[in-house]
């Protein structure tokens, strides 16, 4: 049956007795937001209890203009008109003295197969219908042309005859988007947009002509030319019940004076969770990305720095080198002829040709090709204490070994490495203990010493003049010299200080 929507009367308020016998009251909520009827219904009540009166009044016979958004939650109510008044005739207005009267919602859910009890298929539904809510699949009703609170009477297409039902006005404001695809609804064909919530990520809107066109909580904004949109003014979107099912989810970021990270948040049983985008932070030699431009470890300023190891230290300058800050620049080296300064100490090819023989001259010559070793004669050191007077002889230090004899027959005289020269007592060894009437002379502790020889026994008292001496008490005694020569004119002397000679006068 095709049904005439109600049309004329502009956007009048009309309060409808709370007793009128209407026993509609329905679970209005959406995104916790709880409705009075008063909130809900509005001037639209009214034709719900002229519905809901009886056949004496027809729907058709009441003009109001639901099209234009007439749920209106501003306490000024106007009263019923006198009947009779033509379509749009203004009615004078009185200030409405009483209180909103909340209706409490019944504690009961809805019977199945009634208005707002949920559903999988039409035919759970008395009136046919089963359609989907942002709490899930509910069972709605036939309207001409006004629904409760969040509902929109809405023509079905597709029928036989055009059909209206009342479907939910924001199915998916709120939900988490990425394209306007996604937040078509039959309410507003198609003019549902995916409106984009800055850094939080994009979240569905409604078509709205006016504030009261969308829930609580919401503002009608104008976006881009395409009219306005319901847009959440009270915080961050959360998940309706139909978006957790569907694991909605929306890009979303993180900005900062760094730049922006990219990111997602979803719908899940605990709620929208928070956006996976890292915050953007000044980039770093790490391996990421961490001001999320698209480029890792870029525009990193050097630094200086130094490369140092047993060879000395050098200069460099930083650079991110996967993931690592490198410094670059030479490192130090042993010196070497080269024509460079391997180790960095500011000279170059210093001490790079020793050969460690001090017996040779070093010197690094490049054009000479490298180093040269150049012999020399001059005093060394070859390091050994039983040698003396050492000296460079062919590119060799030599010495001449050390004289270690103390003059004592009695010592046994050596020369080690460590020790130098060394003079052991040579108990038993023979010596001269210096006395001529001695014999058998023998080292022992107190000295050298021999044997008194006995009186008379033949001696030399080392004078060349002697001619003969014999021991008497352990001294030599001179018993004869020989420089007579027969002439008595003569006086005959031997000259012992000149080898014995004799000399005569
Ligand atoms: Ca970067
Ligand atoms: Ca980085
Ligand atoms: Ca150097
Ligand atoms: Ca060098």
């Amino acid at each position: 049956m095709m049904r005439a929507r109600s049309l004329l009367r502009p956007a009048s308020v009309v309060e409808c007795p709370l007793d009128n016998g209407c026993a509609t009251s329905y679970p209005l909520q959406f995104r916790g937001h709880s409705m009075t009827i008063r909130d809900a219904v509005g001037c639209t009540w009214l034709i719900v209890c002229v519905a809901c009166a009886g056949p004496a009044a027809s729907p058709q016979a009441v003009a109001v203009d639901t099209s234009s958004g007439t749920t209106n939650g501003a306490d000024t109510a106007v009263h019923i008109p006198p009947s009779g008044l033509a379509d749009g005739t203004a009615v004078a207005m009185a200030p409405d003295t009483a209180a909103d009267v909340p209706i409490s919602k019944p504690d009961a859910p809805p019977a199945p197969g009634t208005f707002g009890a949920p559903c999988q298929a039409n035919g759970d539904c008395a009136s046919g219908y089963c359609v989907p809510g942002p709490a899930g699949k509910l069972c709605t009703q036939g309207c001409v042309d006004v629904c409760p609170e969040g509902f929109a009477c809405t023509a079905l297409t597709g029928t036989a005859d055009v059909t209206y039902v009342c479907v939910a006005r924001w199915l998916h404001l709120c939900d988490p988007c990425e394209a306007d695809a996604a937040c078509a609804d039959l309410a507003s064909g198609g003019g549902a947009r995916c409106l984009s919530y800055g850094d939080d990520g994009s979240f569905c809107g409604t078509p709205c002509q006016q504030e009261a066109d969308c829930p609580k909580g919401f503002a009608c904004v104008a976006e881009g030319g395409t009219g306005g949109q319901c847009r959440n003014v009270s915080g961050l979107c959360t998940c309706s019940a139909a978006a957790v099912g569907a694991k909605l989810a929306t890009s979303c970021h993180h900005s900062s004076a760094f730049g922006t990270c990219d990111g997602v948040r979803g719908c899940s049983e605990a709620g929208l969770s928070a956006c996976t985008a890292p915050i953007p932070k000044a980039e770093a030699c790490n391996d990421q990305d961490d001001d999320c431009d698209g480029a890792t470890d870029e525009d990193i300023a050097p630094a200086p720095c130094v490369n140092s190891n047993g060879h000395g230290v050098c200069a460099g300058q930083t650079a991110c080198e996967k993931g690592k800050v490198a410094c670059l620049g030479a490192v130090p080296a042993k010196e070497t002829c080269n024509g460079q300064d391997d180790d960095c100490d500011g000279a170059i090819d210093e001490s790079a040709c020793d050969d460690g023989n001090s017996c040779t001259e070093d010197a690094c010559n490049i054009s000479l090709g490298g180093c040269l070793f150049a012999q020399v004669t001059k005093p060394c050191n070859d390091g050994d204490v039983c040698t003396t007077d050492d000296t460079c002889k062919a590119g060799k230090c030599l010495g001449d070994p050390v004289s270690c004899d103390d003059g004592d027959a009695c010592t046994l005289d050596s020369c080690g490495a460590a020790t130098g020269c060394t003079h052991a007592a040579a108990p038993g060894a023979s010596c001269d203990d210096g006395k001529p009437c001695t014999a058998g002379d023998t080292c022992a502790a107190s000295g050298c010493a021999g044997t008194l020889l006995a009186d008379g026994a033949t001696c030399t008292d080392g004078n060349k003049c002697t001619l003969a001496a014999e021991c008497q008490s352990g001294t030599c005694t001179v018993m004869e010299t020989s420089c007579s020569d027969g002439n008595p004119c003569t006086d005959d002397a031997c000259d012992s200080g000149a080898g014995g000679a004799c000399k005569h006068f």
